[in-house]
This record gives C-alpha cells, sequence and structure tokens, in this order.
C-alpha cells in the first residue's frame, strides 16, 4: 500500500484544494491531509485565515477525499508524521517548488502544479473589502505603525487620514517588513507605503464619506465625538484608548455601536499579544492558584512640556489603559476601593510625570504605576498562592514570561512570537469582528468603561492624592 501526505490550512475550501487534493490522492492507496493548526500558522506568519481549525477540518471531512486527517502544529513536524505513518510520497502544491526538497532524504516528494485563478487570499479579499479611514495626529508613531501594519491585512485597505495638519512621520516600512520563520513561512502579502499614497482628507466628514471603518488616534478629549459621529455615519471603529472620558460616555457607545449593529473596539495592542493571552489562560486554569496582587508598571520618558501632552495624552491617559489591562481582565471591575495618587508638574493641563493607582478587591489587591516624568523597571508581576507571573520589561510587548515557584525547579518559561506589537493581531480581530461578529481577543465593555472611570477620577482632581 502506498501511502501519500499533504499538508495545507484549506481556509475556505475551494476548488484549487480539492483538485491537488485528488491528484495527490490519485499518486497512491491511503491519503493523509495535515491541517495546520491556527497557532503554526501565525507562527509561519499566516494571519489571516478566517476559518477556525475544527470549520477548515470539518469541510476537508466532507469532501471524503482524505482518508485520514491529522493536525499539523509545528516547523519539524512533517518528518516525524512521514516516519510515523511509513509514508511514501509527499505532496504539495508548485508554490512550494523547491521549498520541501529536504524531505527527499526521508520519502518521494512530488510538487502538483498548482491551479490558477483561484485562492483563498482572493475570496478573503472579496469578503472583506474594508475601507480604513484613520483619524488624528495625537499619536503620530502609533499612527504610523498602524498604517504600516496595514499593509499586512488582505482586504484592508486605508481609505484616507485626516489629521488636524501636523505631519505623520511614516515609519521606514521596510524595516518593520521581517518575514517571520524560517523556509516554511508564508510570503509577506506586505506593501510599502509611502506617503504620497495616502489620500489626505480636509474634514473628518470627508474622511467618513469614503471609507466603511476608522482608526482613531485624536486626542483623548475628542474621542467622544469622533466614535459617535463615525457610528452615526454607520461606520465601524476602532479607537485608541480610552474611548471617552467618563464610564457613562463609553457605555453610551456602546449602547449606540449595538443599536447601529457596528463593531467599536478599544485599541490596547497588548491584549492581542499571544503570550499576554497565554499568560490569562494559564491564570485562569489555576496555575498560579489564587491571585492575591496583580503590579503593573509601565514608564516611557518624554519631554513634559510636548504638545501632545499637553493636549491630552498626559502620563494616565498615555499608559492607564494598558496598564489596567491585566487588572481589569484578572480580577474584573468590581473592586472594594480604589485610590489614585499623581504628581501634576503642570496642573492647568492635568499633566502628571507619575501616578499609581491602588485597587482593594474583596480578596486580592492591585497596583499600577504609569509616568511620562518617572523612569521605573516596566514589568508586571502576578502573584498567587501557588506561585507567580513574571513578565520582564517591557511587559506590554510581551513575547515571553516565567512562570515561578518556591522551587525553581518547577518554574516554567514560555515564549510566543510578536509581530508588530500586537497591532497586526487586532488589525485581523477587527476585520473578523466586522466580518463574522467573532473576536478572538477580546476587551469586555466593562473593561473600556472602567478604563475610562479611572481616567475619569485622576482627572477630577478632587477624588485623587496630589505629590507635593
Ligand atoms: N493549492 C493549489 N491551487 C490553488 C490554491 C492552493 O493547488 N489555487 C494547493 C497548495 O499548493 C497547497 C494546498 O492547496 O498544496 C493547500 O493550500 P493552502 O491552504 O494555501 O496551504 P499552504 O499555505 O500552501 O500550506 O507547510 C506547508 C503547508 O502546510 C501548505
Amino acid at each position: 500500500m502506498k501511502t501519500v501526505i499533504t499538508y495545507g490550512t484549506y481556509d475556505m475550501l475551494h476548488y484549487g484544494h480539492i483538485r491537488l487534493l485528488e491528484r495527490a490522492k490519485k499518486l497512491g492507496d491511503y491519503l493523509i491531509v495535515g491541517v495546520t493548526s491556527e497557532d503554526f500558522d501565525r507562527s509561519r506568519g499566516k494571519i489571516n485565515v478566517q476559518q477556525s481549525l475544527m470549520e477548515r477540518v470539518e469541510a476537508l471531512n466532507a469532501t471524503g477525499l482524505a482518508d485520514q486527517i491529522i493536525i499539523e502544529e509545528y516547523t519539524g513536524q512533517k518528518i516525524d508524521d512521514i516516519r510515523r505513518y511509513n509514508v511514501d510520497i509527499f505532496a504539495i502544491g508548485s508554490d512550494w517548488e523547491g521549498k520541501f526538497d529536504y524531505l527527499k532524504e526521508f520519502c518521494d516528494v512530488v510538487y502538483l502544479e498548482r491551479t490558477q485563478g483561484i485562492s483563498s487570499t482572493d475570496l478573503r479579499a472579496k469578503n472583506q473589502g474594508i475601507r480604513l479611514g484613520i483619524v488624528g495626529s495625537g499619536k503620530p508613531t502609533v499612527v504610523a505603525k498602524y498604517i504600516n501594519e496595514c499593509s499586512y491585512i488582505n482586504g484592508l485597505v486605508i481609505s484616507g487620514i485626516f489629521t488636524d495638519g501636523e505631519d505623520i512621520k511614516l515609519l521606514d516600512a521596510s524595516q518593520e517588513n521581517v518575514a517571520s520563520g524560517g523556509a516554511e513561512s508564508v510570503n509577506s502579502h506586505s506593501k510599502t507605503l509611502k506617503k504620497s499614497d495616502l489620500p489626505v482628507k480636509n474634514s473628518y466628514r470627508e474622511l467618513l464619506e469614503d471609507c466603511s471603518a476608522v482608526y482613531i488616534a485624536s486626542y483623548p478629549s475628542e474621542h467622544f465625538e469622533q466614535i459617535k459621529y463615525a457610528l452615526e455615519q454607520g461606520k465601524h471603529v476602532l479607537c485608541e484608548s480610552p474611548l471617552a472620558l467618563s464610564k457613562k460616555e463609553v457605555e453610551d457607545l456602546f449602547e449606540l455601536a449595538a443599536k447601529k449593529e457596528l463593531v467599536l473596539v478599544e485599541a490596547i495592542k497588548t491584549a492581542y499579544s499571544m503570550a499576554y493571552d497565554r499568560l490569562l489562560l494559564l491564570i485562569k486554569s489555576g496555575m498560579i492558584g489564587d491571585v492575591l496582587s496583580i503590579e503593573s508598571t509601565c514608564t516611557s520618558l518624554a519631554e513634559m512640556q510636548n504638545e501632545n501632552i499637553l493636549k491630552g495624552w498626559n502620563s494616565i491617559n498615555t499608559w492607564g489603559p494598558t496598564a489596567l489591562l491585566p487588572v481589569f481582565q484578572i480580577l474584573g471591575t468590581d473592586y472594594i476601593d480604589c485610590r489614585i495618587v499623581t504628581k501634576l508638574t503642570d496642573p492647568n493641563h492635568n499633566v502628571d510625570a507619575y501616578t499609581k493607582v491602588s485597587f482593594i478587591y474583596k480578596r486580592s489587591t492591585a497596583d499600577i504605576k504609569v509616568g511620562l516624568g518617572m523612569k521605573s523597571e516596566g514589568d508586571l508581576i502576578i502573584s498567587g498562592t501557588k506561585g507567580y507571573i513574571y513578565v520582564p520589561a517591557p511587559w506590554w510587548k510581551t513575547d515571553y514570561f516565567e512562570v515561578r515557584f518556591e522551587h525553581s525547579e518547577n518554574n516554567k518559561r514560555y515564549f510566543y512570537q510578536l509581530d508588530g506589537e500586537g497591532i497586526r493581531f487586532e488589525l485581523v480581530d477587527f476585520v473578523k469582528l466586522i466580518n463574522t461578529g467573532y473576536s478572538n481577543n477580546y476587551i469586555s465593555h466593562k473593561t473600556s468603561a472602567e478604563i475610562a472611570n479611572i481616567l475619569n477620577i485622576h482627572h477630577d482632581k478632587r477624588r485623587a492624592i496630589l505629590l507635593g
């Protein structure tokens, strides 16, 4: 009996896949098909996959072409599989010509001609077709990163940009476009964007006329009105945190979005880092026991007279949302008490060099420290009854963390590739949410509203303790 093996993602299974499978099957008597897991695809740079692993496996199963379906989870697994299943022939499409010659040591390798004119990429692009308008100059470097990251997302085009006249410093895109993975990594579809490629719009209204979604990175005081207006115009919204300056405003915005059946997402890129996501799951699974304390610190030194800071991007607004994220996602928002201590350098503009927020929950405590006028170790420590998680600085761009126990021989280390600081996956998730109503890394409405609440308390100086 001749055993044939082939691999693929099989997203939105189409005629090209079926033809490949039919021909692979004819090469022998028994066909094994390896379907890539979500993690494996992500690690090889394939980030736009629309269907879940189960959906893809079910569609493949329904064709009746595979005698056996296995899941491909790691680089090098093909060699393992070929040995384990006594494979005679490895077959793959000609788009991989030459890439799998290293398997010739273990079995025959056959490249089958790829079917022209159809691909999952085209199908996805047809499905999506989102035109994203960009608003704001409040965070030029962040905006530049989003512009760069948009080029990785199939079916998402930037329709225009509206700023209040400030220059957008585009990053040198080539510097960022480092393809991940080795020989099996998927070619990135990145198109380097030049400033001249971006249509500049003269008003927010004009920008909204020509887009289906907006990304807002203006100033916190502008967010509420801009989001409200975009939703009223029927546009989906991705907005830098905070969404608004009070809990009530955030709740109103979510209500409006729901009424209009539109997507409203708060942009906190750390939520989309795989390491951070895994860390949350480990905690939920009870690995460190009950969480008793969270300490999260985010600082970056800046010139305190900087116009962006004076106009609203003070320390608590810049770093608060990120620092608060693990607190609310792990302990929830029902704390008993919250103390805010802040050192203001310019009370008129509410500019804080340093702010500390301490929470008391029924069974635990949490402390965040943020600062643009203070430098500290930007790590995250989550302490539990059995052990603790340590995420080294800068924890908000984390690709690595450790779970530490009393006896260090039990410690565990975790590493997950982070591309584009999380922004890439945030955009993928935003697009997915618009197209399917399903999201992977959900920042709950309660978390978003509570973040705004804390910033609001800081703003209302009567409720914060001021350092001299
Ligand atoms: N294919 C084809 N014709 C097309 C599209 C795809 O023959 N028009 C083939 C591909 O060449 C591949 C298979 O269908 O052999 C599955 O394609 P994808 O789902 O795109 O998976 P891919 O990224 O090629 O993954 O490590 C290698 C991978 O597992 C293969």
